[in-house]
């Protein structure tokens, strides 16, 4: 398969510049390198600036509700376990509307890639503080400044015990692109956090202000990202310099390993026709 085979039709309507066309490229990316067909590949997304991203790639589509890509997403791969399962979602999406399903998805382990395009702000909305906004940016809604510390994803994930957690920027496509198959790679929940520039709504972490702070760890040979402790360092780290690249790993069983799903048919090739449920049913039914 060759980036062209994942054209969509679908007329792009982000900004000129906007940070999500960065990503855009770097799935293409992905996707052609782990070489999957568009028929094995579904996308799954909320509401948002980040859900339109699957309307741009030719590949299966669900696009749900605001905040509820994954459970949507983990319920498709069960069911299917040869599909590549992708959650694109905003930081709003995930951190914010979807902040319980993430907690418990990273808990259940099943094997999606979920990629948060982090603009720090509610783009699709107009500019309203998300859970990652920085403490003291003021916005139309947040007139005397943001007043909330900020959610550290990358910091909660690898607390929660998340098997793959990592940082990209969406300016550094290539360096992205690699991080997304590895993250497609990983079995198991990967969580992939992408600097996004937001030109209209963000005026503060804009593509100069990460130009001067983004360094990749992984370029040091030394960082070990299976060293927890030191990869809770590196997320914590936020300001003057910001990492990027792969922070954490660890391989863990999934949640198919401990139903013994891999083992067995994938759920939508069973023969349902014989099963009679009426049974059960009758149990729920008064008489
Ligand atoms: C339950 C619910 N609450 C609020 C909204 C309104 N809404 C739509 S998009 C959005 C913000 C999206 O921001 P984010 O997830 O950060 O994505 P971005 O647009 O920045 O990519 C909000 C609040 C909604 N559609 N549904
Ligand atoms: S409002 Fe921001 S996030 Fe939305 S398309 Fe424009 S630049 Fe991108």
């Amino acid at each position: 398969m060759n980036i062209n085979d994942l054209k969509s039709n679908d007329e792009i309507a982000w900004c000129p510049g906007c940070g999500d066309f960065g990503i855009l490229n770097a799935c293409k990316k992905a996707l052609t390198a782990i070489n999957k067909q568009p028929k094995d590949i579904l996308f799954v997304s909320g509401i948002g600036q980040a859900a339109k991203l699957p309307h741009y790639i030719r590949c299966n589509c669900f696009n749900g509700l605001h905040g509820r890509a994954l459970p949507a997403a983990a319920g498709a791969k069960i069911a299917n376990n040869n599909l590549t399962v992708i959650v694109t979602t905003g930081d709003g999406d995930c951190y914010g509307e979807g902040g319980n399903h993430l907690l418990h998805n990273i808990r259940r382990n099943v094997d999606i890639t979920v990629i948060v395009c982090n603009n720090q702000i509610y783009g699709l909305t107009k500019g309203q503080a998300s859970p990652t906004t920085d403490l003291g940016y003021e916005t139309k809604v947040q007139v005397d400044g943001v007043v909330l510390e900020p959610l550290h994803p990358l910091e909660m994930a690898i607390a929660l015990g998340c098997g793959f957690v990592a940082r990209g920027y969406s300016a550094d496509s290539e360096h992205l692109s690699w991080l997304i198959t590895e993250g497609i790679k990983h079995k198991g929940f990967s969580l992939i956090d992408v600097l996004q520039p937001c030109v209209s709504f963000n005026k503060k972490n804009t593509y100069e202000w990460y130009a001067k702070r983004v360094y990749k760890v992984n370029a040091d040979a030394s960082y070990n990202p299976q060293d927890k402790a030191a990869a809770y360092q590196k997320a914590a780290q936020w300001g003057e310099k910001i990492p990027i690249g792969l922070i954490y790993r660890q391989e863990k069983e999934t949640y198919e390993d401990r139903r013994g799903m891999n083992r067995k048919n994938s759920l939508i090739n069973e023969d349902i026709k014989d099963i009679d449920i009426s049974k059960e049913l009758g149990e729920f039914i008064y008489p």
